[in-house]
């Protein structure tokens, strides 16, 4: 385990009383809006508005549903939600075409050949409970509940991990950690005491200069982030973009660095160097939090923008010309602590310098800098305590990885193919396509081969549910009520999912299948309440707020507290020197660089072309491909290729290719997009395509898969994160 001082977060908490002004206000604007009401028994000729919050992606907007004649007809933002202040991206809106999706999973499943056959026989719920129950209490009789583990991404899997704890398995986790933000957030916190948290905290809207570095606003599509950005840069913000791809941001930005990839860290200590050496940090701000500084300072003296030129192609004069920019606008300059940051397995030490760049900013609780979030005291429900599992965690064994403070889905794979340090025997996989999520995939059949029991609850018929033996259908986010949210956020809320339609075949929610499962597994002590509302309602009165509004509005704001520094927050750091730490003994300690290193990235073979991916604004990861409304404008993905490369090669945009991986891994044939929007030594796709799961007809084969290509990853040493931008590829024509 980590350092405890690690993990310890404080933040402001806003209480009941304080909430009555804002309800008062948050009924007036939907008074103003027209009443919501449900749509269940409309009659024709009625449209009907229910509010609830969107889960095309994690982003979790608050949406308003319109159900026409019965039938789903709009979704639209929440005027009064702060996150998306009445307006939801493309693929929010597109969340229609998941409801009507024709490939939805209809009725539960069960296995009827080998596995990965995809050959199933419909069963009933029963069924389907009965025979999972049976095979869970038969790991648990044999090899323990540790065996069985539960891999789950986002909120609709609350129930399911509730499942799982009370059977008595620790072994719980969610690509989200070593897969997405784990880095960042272990960066972050070495530093500051405190990770950047979802939403980021991040004052993009106040920021005078705006550093990013991979982050593809606009492309990743995070509601709230992509407005801010859009009204930083029309209020005159200078955006410093640094991207081997002349991405959407990179279009808006007054500098693009088109860095070589990999190199980043050498950029962060130049620009930290010139910083340091110019004398161009907050003074006041470092010696009244900073600890360490005089060391860091000696340290960064060898990093000149002359040192860094031949690591990262970026000319000297624009290293100094950018650091000085980004230091004249402090603190209201941000350097952006990215989200998907898995690239090259020193992530986590790339993140802690991003971080002490801010730190150098003075910007961490100051505006345009990091403001500090709330939220609102909403208590559990009162639970039996979980029973305590005979053996502990074990996808971080001996803590081989000190500062991972999130399980590591890789460990609990590698502990299912090495039975150590016990076995894994039954994998539950909620909402999370492992097969696109986790790189090699060789790795993850393999582990999914020697299990006695594969369950996946889904929506669609995944590469994952492929694998299984039962497949559960879960109704659609539109169609359940799943946990509340309770947001961290500048200004704090709660909000409620609930159904605006019904679920057109046998579909069931995930808090009933859950509650279900665990009647079967006898854990009914765990279900004292019988449906969700009960639930939900209990939750609600705890924490004084009201019921009928929460369903009315969709959403309770509480008031909005002080969120800066010079606004009265207390600059606290929840470091062990309770500063914001230039040097870190937690990481000399544990044998790590206490100031971040830089080590140089492989160059790959020769002659072949880095890969590297991202985001497409109408689509969401693996999930939305068959939404027929987001396909429509996006339905296969291309490889970018640049312009000079591909006329060597003799390619041309529109050309088929294939492309071959440093394993030998063949991905399917893919568009050629060439130029000049992308450096010579790499390649870009968007993430997610390439299904080959039969029962996703619309998607089946449209575009290379990038996942597949990723067969190699780097282990993140602090965390074990998995860098996976270490992969290259070469492309051949593919046969007509
Ligand atoms: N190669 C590669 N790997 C990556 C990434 C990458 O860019 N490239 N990105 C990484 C990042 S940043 C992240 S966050 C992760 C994301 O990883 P995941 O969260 O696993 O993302 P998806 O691939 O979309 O898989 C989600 C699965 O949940 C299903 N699903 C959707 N809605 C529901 C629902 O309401 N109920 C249920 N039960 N299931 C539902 C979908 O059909 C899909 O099968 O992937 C990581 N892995
Ligand atoms: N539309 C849409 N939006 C999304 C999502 C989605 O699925 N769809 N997913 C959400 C989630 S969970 C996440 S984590 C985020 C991910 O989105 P981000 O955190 O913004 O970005 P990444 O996926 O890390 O990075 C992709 C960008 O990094 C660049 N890049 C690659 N290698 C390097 C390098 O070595 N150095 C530098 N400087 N840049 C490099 C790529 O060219 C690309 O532009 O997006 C979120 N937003
Ligand atoms: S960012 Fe888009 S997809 Fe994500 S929750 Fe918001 S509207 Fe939905
Ligand atoms: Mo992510």
């Amino acid at each position: 385990m980590p350092a405890p001082a690690l993990s310890r977060r404080r933040f402001l908490r806003i209480s009941a009383g304080s909430i009555l002004a804002a309800q008062a206000a948050s009924r007036a604007t939907s008074a103003a809006a027209g009443a919501w009401s449900s749509a269940f028994g409309a009659k024709p000729g009625t449209t009907t508005t229910t509010p609830t919050f969107c889960d095309i992606c994690f982003w979790k907007c608050n949406a308003v549903a319109s159900v026409r004649d019965g039938a789903l007809w709009k979704i639209e933002g929440n005027p009064s939600d702060p996150l998306s202040r009445g307006r939801l991206c493309p693929r929010g809106t597109g969340g229609i075409g998941a409801h009507t999706d024709p490939d939805r999973l209809r009725t539960p499943l069960i296995r009827v050949s080998d596995r990965g056959e995809e050959k199933w026989q419909e069963v009933t719920w029963d069924e389907a409970l009965t025979y999972i129950a049976d095979k869970m209490k038969g790991i648990a009789e044999r090899h323990g509940p540790e065996a069985m583990a539960l891999f789950s991404h986002g909120l609709g899997g609350t129930f399911f991990k509730h499942t799982l704890k009370a059977y008595g398995t620790p072994n719980i986790s969610a690509p989200s950690f070593a897969q997405c933000r784990g880095p960042r957030d272990v960066g972050f916190n070495l530093t500051f005491g405190e990770g950047v948290g979802s939403p980021e905290r991040t004052d993009i809207a106040h920021t005078r200069c705006l550093t990013l570095i991979g982050s593809h606003l606009g492309e990743n599509m995070h509601n709230t982030q992509v407005q801010e950005f859009a009204e930083a840069v029309g209020a005159g913000a200078t955006v410093i973009c640094v991207d081997p791809r002349y991405s959407v941001a990179a279009s808006k930005a007054k500098y693009w660095l088109p860095i070589r990839p990999g190199t980043d860290l050498a950029l962060l200590l130049a620009w930290m160097h010139v910083i340091v050496t110019e004398k161009l940090y907050d003074a006041d701000y470092i010696a009244n939090y900073g600890y360490g500084f005089e060391q860091f300072a000696a340290y960064v003296q060898a990093f000149t923008p002359e040192w860094a030129y031949p690591e990262t192609g970026i000319e000297p004069s624009v290293i100094r010309e950018t650091a000085r920019e980004m230091a004249r606008h402090r603190p209201a300059s941000l350097v952006h602590p990215g989200r998907h940051v898995n690239w090259y397995g020193d992530d986590a030490q790339r993140s802690r310098a991003i971080a002490l760049l801010n730190a150098l900013l003075g910007n961490w609780g100051r505006k345009g800098g990091f403001w500090v979030p709330s939220f609102m005291d909403v208590p559990g429900y009162p639970y039996p305590a979980y029973p305590k599992p005979a053996r502990g965690r074990l996808d971080n064994p001996d803590e081989k990885y000190p500062f991972a403070d999130e399980a590591i889905t890789t460990g609990i794979r590698n502990a299912t193919l090495s039975d150590e340090p016990y076995p894994i025997k039954g994998w539950m996989v909620y909402a999370t396509n492992l097969l696109h999520a986790l790189p090699d995939e060789r790795a993850t059949i393999e582990a999914l081969k020697k299990l006695e029991l594969l369950v996946v609850v889904d929506v669609i018929p995944s590469e994952i549910a492929g694998w299984a033996d039962v497949v559960l259908p879960e109704s659609n986010y539109l169609e359940r009520h799943d946990d509340l949210n309770v947001e961290y956020f500048k200004q704090p809320f709660v909000a409620l999912r609930q159904p605006v339609v019904e679920s057109p075949h046998d579909q069931k929610p995930g808090w009933w299948i859950a509650r279900q499962l665990a009647l079967k597994l006898d854990l009914g002590r765990y279900y004292p309440w019988e449906h969700i509302e009960d639930y939900l309602k209990y939750r609600v009165d705890a924490a004084g707020l009201d019921w009928a509004t929460l369903k009315r509005d969709g959403l309770i704001l509480g008031p909005r507290p002080p969120i800066y520094f010079e606004e009265g927050v207390p600059a606290e750091f929840y470091t062990p020197t309770g500063k914001i730490e230039f040097y870190s003994n937690q990481l000399a300690e544990h044998g790590f660089d206490p100031i971040p290193r830089y080590t140089p990235p492989d160059p790959g073979p020769p002659g072949a072309f880095r890969l590297l991916y991202g985001r497409a604004p109408m689509h969401s990861f693996s999930r939305t491909h068959t939404n027929r409304l987001l396909a429509d404008m996006m339905r296969e993905n291309e490889v970018w290729l640049n312009a000079t490369a591909a006329r060597r090669l003799g390619l041309r945009s529109g050309d088929r290719v294939r492309l071959r991986n440093q394993d030998d891994v063949l991905s399917d044939p893919v568009l050629v997009k060439a130029t000049q929007r992308i450096r010579s030594d790499c390649v870009f796709m968007v993430h997610g395509f390439g299904h080959t799961a039969k029962g996703l007809r619309h998607a089946y084969r449209q575009g290379a898969s990038d996942a597949g290509l990723i067969t190699r990853y780097k282990t993140d040493p602090l965390m074990g994160g998995t860098g996976m931008n270490i992969n290259f590829v070469t492309l051949e024509p593919a046969e007509a």
